[in-house]
């Protein structure tokens, strides 16, 4: 446990297999001289359904709480807003209910316990009055330029971009804050809203923190991209067995090629560092391919490295390397599976936040203009949240479809 760690010990573990660390000393101090738990918050934005991709920033959360830290799971549902509407105000509050399910049934099925977490909503605070007035100082430091730069990597680039993707960025800096966290972990991707954050957060007299990134890996598409266009670069956490192999099938995968290859990518980010946690030993790795005799029979693989030279010298076919990934990307979904199965909240946080988009392909429902009042939040204290989605949802899913359609 956490209390028997010394800081050196739990400086290795929140550091581990990071791209890169901002400000590693403000870390230090809190364990070294404070020596206290390091506060730290990790921010998503529920916009499509959480991929395959969602297990590398679990791995870290695993490593955090394995460190003793305090970890917040911000829900950033106004972001996922704010990015050219990715999830329509009338869906997201569903969409992040659907994300926490999946990032605790994930973290289970790799056995990291989840009572230490805490989980917020960005509309749960963002909305309050000393939040709104600090987006207007920030406002007034941060020029446009600056702004738009820093969103760069992570708000969709469009022909005609709003006014949202430069405020995006303003309240992920203040988040920092406002969560009361010491660090903010997150993709490469986030580096420039990190570095945006440390340069402006002390002219509103608030501190520095501190950005631990994690490395970005690979999708299943060409050049080992994830594309929300192309279904198969990608795989949903709640997917079917079948659908799985499919996609897996179908992954770009060059016979020989073992850079840019998001299945191998995968057994680097996501397979060994699992079976690490889960063995409590580092370095340990297995794949069992179940290879057709005629081709050599089954093998195991104990290494990455003797994976990946048998792949370059072709011993290994991607036929069979998919065939192996396949099956270890079912068997980690397995657990998840059972537990959406068992859960009619988590089923029904997944059909109300995804609407099904004109099933039989009906005529597209107009734009309206009055979106009303229904922001994440409003009325909470209220009443409590319905049982299913408002029968607008659907509409609105309709229209951010055809508003992507026209950039
Ligand atoms: C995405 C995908 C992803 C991460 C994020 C968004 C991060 C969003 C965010 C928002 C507010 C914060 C921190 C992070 O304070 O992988 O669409």
């Amino acid at each position: 446990m956490s209390v028997e760690l010394s800081p050196e010990e739990q400086y290795r573990w929140i550091t581990k297999d990071l791209q890169e660390v901002l400000n590693a000393q403000i870390i230090k101090d809190v364990l070294e001289k404070e020596k206290r738990p390091l506060r730290l918050y990790w921010g998503t934005a529920p916009t499509g359904k959480p991929h395959c991709g969602y297990f590398v920033p679990m791995i870290k959360l695993a490593h955090f709480l394995k460190a003793g830290c305090e970890v917040t799971i911000l829900l950033a549902d106004l972001h996922a807003f704010l990015d050219n509407m990715k999830a329509p105000l009338e869906v997201v509050q569903y969409r992040a209910k659907y994300y926490e399910f999946v990032v605790k049934s994930i973290l289970t099925s790799i056995n990291v316990p989840i009572n230490k977490l805490k989980f917020t909503t960005g509309s749960s605070y963002q909305l309050g009055e000393k939040y709104t007035l600090d987006i207007f100082k920030l406002s007034n430091i941060v020029s446009q330029n600056d702004a738009k730069r820093a969103g760069a990597d992570v708000v969709k680039q469009v022909s005609n971009p709003l006014l949202s993707g430069l405020i995006y960025p303003l309240m992920q800096a203040l988040d920092e804050e406002h969560l009361g966290v010491d660090a903010q972990f997150g993709g490469v991707d986030q580096r420039k809203i990190f570095v945006l954050a440390e340069e402006n957060l002390p002219s509103l007299g608030y501190k520095k923190r501190a950005h631990l990134m994690n490395h970005m890996i690979p999708g299943l598409g060409q050049g080992g991209k994830m594309s929300a266009s192309d279904p198969n670069s990608k795989i949903d956490i709640i997917e079917d067995p079948k659908v799985v192999r499919k996609k897996v099938n179908s992954a770009y995968c060059a016979p020989g090629d073992i850079k840019d290859n998001g299945l191998i990518a995968f057994l680097e980010f996501v397979v060994q560092p699992i079976q690490e946690l889960l063995a409590d030993k580092e370095g340990v790795f297995k794949l069992e391919i179940n290879r057709p005799e005629k081709y050599g029979g089954p093998i195991t693989y104990t290494s990455i490295d003797e994976l990946k030279a048998d792949y370059e010298s072709e011993k290994l076919s991607p036929v069979d390397l998919k065939s192996g990934v396949a099956e270890r990307i079912v068997d980690l979904l397995a657990p998840i599976r059972t537990q959406f199965d068992a859960s009619p909240e988590f089923q029904a946080a997944q059909k109300n936040g995804y609407p099904e988009v004109n099933p039989k392909g009906e005529k597209k429902v107009k734009k309206s203009k009055d979106k009303g009042s229904r922001y994440p939040g409003a009325g909470k204290s209220e009443s409590p949240a319905p049982e299913t989605a408002p029968a607008s949802a659907t509409e609105t899913i309709t229209e951010t479809l055809e508003y992507t359609k026209l950039e």
